[in-house]
């Protein structure tokens, strides 16, 4: 018997100048894997942001639990997070980045690059809300050496609501502001967690080892300087390394809730 693989048509990306209104709720309702925007950010303004990056004082993400090491301005919700809660320091992690930020002599920050992308698609997109208190958006990373295969999804990793609101859905969302020559590709898999993925857990780490994703059909989008990138976060993905050169992107998660507007953390 002939064996033929087979692939799913639904699991592509989309090019696209500007995001609209119509490929969101494609990529929502799973009629896509992501949507890429190339030059979404002129080369010019990444370079100025990088350029003023360069005086500011990255940190990293918790090194006990994400390895590789992985730099990063502003806060990010796993760093701060605790029996399924969002510890105080966030608030005063999101408070000093804006600080630190202000004085980079920059037009935008990060908020305003990630609400900006999304606000022709989707009027109704605002910074969400977590017991009254906006969220941070916009989260500025340096992923040189790569990511572990993960998967992010509120809904499993808080307890109850993160937000005010109902997040019925959640998409990530990067910009990628500083590109390497080689290597720093993106990958999602057609796969979603399953229980007995945890036995291919990384002790310790944020992600599982890649056999979790054998078989599973794959996407590879390799950035170019300014792209943007949007995609269901619920899949497996990862970043390949650089093997040369940095790769910094701006981004945040995006959730549309249950009356319909777009919310954005990070
Ligand atoms: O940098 C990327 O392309 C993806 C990073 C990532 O894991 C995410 O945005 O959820
Ligand atoms: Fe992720």
């Amino acid at each position: 018997m002939q064996e033929t693989s087979r692939t799913d048509p639904l699991f592509v990306a989309v090019e696209t100048d500007v995001i609209s209104r119509a490929d969101v709720a494609g990529l929502i309702a799973g009629r896509l894997a992501a949507i890429r925007v190339p030059g979404l950010l002129p080369a010019a303004r990444c370079h100025a942001i990088t350029a003023a990056l360069a005086d500011a004082e990255m940190d990293r993400y918790d090194e006990s639990r994400v390895f590789p090491v992985v730099a990063k301005f502003g806060p990010a919700i796993n760093d701060h997070r605790d029996a399924g809660g969002l510890r105080d320091d966030y608030w005063d992690a999101a408070r000093s980045a804006e600080k630190s930020w202000s004085t980079l002599g920059l037009a935008d920050g990060p908020r305003e690059l990630c609400l900006a992308a999304l606000r022709a698609a989707w009027p109704d997109v605002a910074p969400g809300r977590r017991q009254g208190r906006e969220m941070h958006v916009g989260i500025v990373r340096e992923i040189n050496a790569g990511l572990q295969v993960h998967f992010d999804d509120t809904a499993r990793e808080y307890a109850g609501r993160l937000l005010d609101a109902d997040v019925v859905a959640q998409l990530a969302f990067n910009i990628y502001i500083r590109v390497p020559p080689v290597g720093g590709e993106t990958v999602l898999w057609r796969r979603r967690w399953q229980p007995d993925d945890e036995a291919l857990r990384i002790p310790g780490g944020y992600g599982y080892h890649e056999a979790v994703a054998a078989d599973a059909q794959s996407l590879t989008l390799r950035p170019a300087l300014g792209d943007g990138l949007l995609f269901d976060p619920r899949h497996y993905h990862t970043v390949r390394p650089a093997t040369d050169g940095r790769r910094i992107s701006v981004g945040c998660f995006v959730g549309l809730t249950d009356d319909g507007r777009l919310v954005l953390w990070s």
